[in-house]
């Protein structure tokens, strides 16, 4: 029987099809899955943070209705997100539990201050940018619920992409001080982008088999120099200077050189030691109980309704 299974399990990988939640499959898969979704959906959560910095002190109406919609798309995410990982088992309080308790990581890239409203387009701009390049094979991911969620976070991704854009085109066309500030932002948000994909191949444990499985599917370097290729150009049209004197375009690959990005400051990050670690789960954990009273309610309220339904 559990060959027959198991047999199943890896026909619907090799045709490409999808697995879906009642399916047989093996627990490193569903662990695999368990772990990324949950990494991502922390993250969508996390990402509020840095962005919601600014929501008090956008410069006009305008980009503040913007920002707000941005931000609750994120956590419209971050629901989705979890919404998927419960489909594999687990429950949504067991992972904020291991968010809080740290067993469980989020994205490196949220750990970053966010000093100027410039930073607001240049994380629309690179860090949509790169979440839309990791994400968009992702909605081919083997794994069913996964898949579609992405679909839809693809989409708002790619508006949240553009709205950062717009923004630095804006302020590019302004003062002299504008543009000091986008180029400082672009400065300090490069190199974290670029880590955002993930240690190097050599170094990245789990993409072979996550690649087997269909859930990832293209390395995290691939994946990364395909942002490189495309944000070169886009820097051009903005008239901002990416910060790495080794990025030129070799004509042989086909694909633009760039250098190395510090490993060791995204070991640290990792280790809990960015410079706001502490602070973004400080804080996340402040929101959670904070939030124990709607929770309670919410039970309360679903309890009740159960009860008259049997009445
Ligand atoms: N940060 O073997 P690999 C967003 C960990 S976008 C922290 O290569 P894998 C949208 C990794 O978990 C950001 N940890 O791992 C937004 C593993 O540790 P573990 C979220 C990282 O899974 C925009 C270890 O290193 N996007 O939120 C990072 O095959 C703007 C070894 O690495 C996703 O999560 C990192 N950067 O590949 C929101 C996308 N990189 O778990 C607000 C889905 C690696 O074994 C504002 N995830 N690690 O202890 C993925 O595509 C993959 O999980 C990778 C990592 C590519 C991130």
């Amino acid at each position: 029987m559990d060959e027959e299974l198991h047999e199943h399990f890896t026909r619907t990988i090799e045709r490409d099809q999808r697995v879906e939640p009642r399916d047989w499959m093996p627990s490193g898969y569903r662990r695999t899955l368990v772990r990324q979704i949950a990494q991502h959906a922390h993250s969508e959560i996390i990402g509020m943070q840095p962005e919601g910095n600014w929501i008090t002190r956008a410069p006009s109406l305008r980009r503040k209705a913007i920002l707000l919609a941005k931000v609750q798309d994120e956590a419209g995410h971050g629901l989705y997100l979890y919404s998927a990982a419960e489909t594999l088992g687990v429950d949504r309080a067991e992972l904020t539990d291991k968010l809080l308790s740290q067993k469980q990581k989020y994205s490196s890239i949220f750990n970053y201050p966010t000093l100027t409203f410039a930073d607001i387009g240049v994380i629309g701009w690179l860090v949509d940018g790169a979440a839309i390049v990791n994400q968009v094979p992702l909605c081919r991911c083997s794994y069913g619920p996964y898949g579609r969620a992405m679909v839809r976070i693809c989409k708002e991704e790619s508006f949240h992409q553009r709205q950062g854009y717009e923004l630095l085109m804006t302020m590019m066309n302004g003062t002299s001080r504008q543009r000091e500030m986008v180029q400082d932002a672009t400065d300090r948000w490069w190199w974290p982008s670029l880590m955002m994909f993930g240690p190097p191949d050599g170094d990245s444990p789990n993409t072979r088999q996550s690649m087997e499985w269909g859930i990832k599917r293209h390395t995290n370097d691939e994946l990364r120099q395909k942002f490189v290729d495309m944000t070169v150009p886009q820097a051009e049209a903005l008239g901002v200077r990416l910060p790495d004197s080794g990025l030129v375009y070799n004509p042989e690959r086909g694909h633009y050189d760039f250098s190395e990005p510090d490993w060791d400051e995204f070991r640290r990050v990792l280790e809990g030691n960015g410079p706001c670690n502490a602070q973004r789960i400080e804080r996340r954990r402040e929101a959670h109980r904070d939030g124990a009273w709607v929770r309670e309610a919410a039970a309360a309220h679903a309890a009740k309704q159960q009860q008259r339904g049997r009445e």
